[in-house]
């Protein structure tokens, strides 16, 4: 297949307009060098992980592909400070950034030519960013997966679009060629995909993890934390209805955040469906089989090409 060339493909040196999310548990380095190889952007997930852990993930990645690979850091991660110097150390060549405003890191990153994405919900947080030296932004609208900002990605990504100059990546609802096609008619030059990334081959992920989100159908989608500030986007289980509950009766931040506690982890490896936190974007209903991550792109990228009328 065709290269698709896009200001992102040149600023990443990747073969299509791919990259992948930085999910906390699942983006660990089997699936980040399967997503490079397939000719995206794979990218390990430093989500609360300590620094010398995303060191291993680095070089573990770098024994299975020749190709770029990034990191995600999650800036409410207690460790988001020794992440940011791992990245340095290791030569990592991008970073994304979520749950937080990057800026402390930028002159680190920057001077270590570093390529700096920071995913953003929404149009200021964007422009402040790219003030700040970012080389693209990530627009990630709230149909995604996990901590999630208030826009849609269809409200959202075009106003970024139109509010910054350097290129922006479209995130959230996005599990298919036609939603590649979309994003780039809302002015999106890349995608970030992360929900179908789950249920790849090489996603390190418990079956039953796997299994939940090729069941899940289109209104399967909760979001928990609202009342706190800290929406997170879920399956539906009974972990999510009794967190409903206790919000709707005021318990206390503390007292949800317990509740929650490892539970992302215990749904990811030991495949607690039900009582863990199953985090997927809205885009799950439309996500039906277990394919290598190389199937999905090659298979997104044909189909979006055929709707953008590409060569
Ligand atoms: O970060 C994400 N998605 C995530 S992070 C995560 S791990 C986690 N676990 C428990 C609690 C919280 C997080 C799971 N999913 N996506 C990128 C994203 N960033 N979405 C929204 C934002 C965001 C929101 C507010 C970025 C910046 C912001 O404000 C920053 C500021 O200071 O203005």
């Amino acid at each position: 297949m065709s290269k698709m060339k896009t200001r992102i493909t040149e600023l990443l040196g990747v073969e299509y307009p791919i990259i992948q999310g930085g999910m906390a548990w699942v983006a660990e380095h089997h699936l980040a060098a399967a997503v490079s190889e397939a000719g995206g952007l794979g990218l390990i997930g430093g989500a609360n992980a300590p620094g010398e852990v995303v060191r291993d993930e680095i070089r573990k990645a770098r024994k299975l592909t020749d190709k770029p690979f990034g990191v995600n850091v999650m800036l409410m991660s207690p460790y988001a400070d020794d992440v940011a110097k791992v990245i340095v150390e290791e030569g990592i060549k991008v970073v994304t950034t979520g749950a937080g405003n990057p800026e402390k890191y930028m002159d680190i990153w920057k001077a270590a030519g570093v390529k700096v994405i920071p995913v953003v919900a929404s149009v200021a947080l964007a422009r402040r960013m790219e003030r700040h030296g970012a080389d693209a932004v990530v627009a990630e609208g709230c149909e995604s997966g996990g901590h999630i900002g208030e826009q849609t990605t269809m409200t959202l990504v075009p106003q970024v679009a139109d509010a910054v100059e350097i290129p922006v990546i479209a995130a959230g609802g996005i599990g298919d060629g036609r939603g590649i096609a979309a994003a780039f008619m809302l002015g999106a030059e890349a995608v970030q995909i992360g929900t179908r990334f789950v249920v790849s081959r090489e996603a390190v992920v418990h079956e039953n993890y796997k299994q939940r989100i090729i069941k899940a159908k289109d209104i399967d989608s909760a979001v928990t934390g609202r009342s706190h500030g800290h929406p997170i986007r879920c399956l539906r289980n009974e972990m999510t209805r009794e967190y409903v509950k206790m919000e709707a009766e005021g318990k206390s931040f503390e007292e949800l955040e317990y509740m929650t506690l490892g539970a992302l982890r215990r749904a990811v490896q030991e495949g607690d469906v039900s009582k863990g936190t199953v985090m997927a974007g809205q885009i799950a209903g439309l996500i039906t089989k277990e394919q290598t991550c190389k199937e999905m792109v090659e298979e997104m990228m044909a189909q979006a090409k055929t709707l953008m009328k590409w060569e």
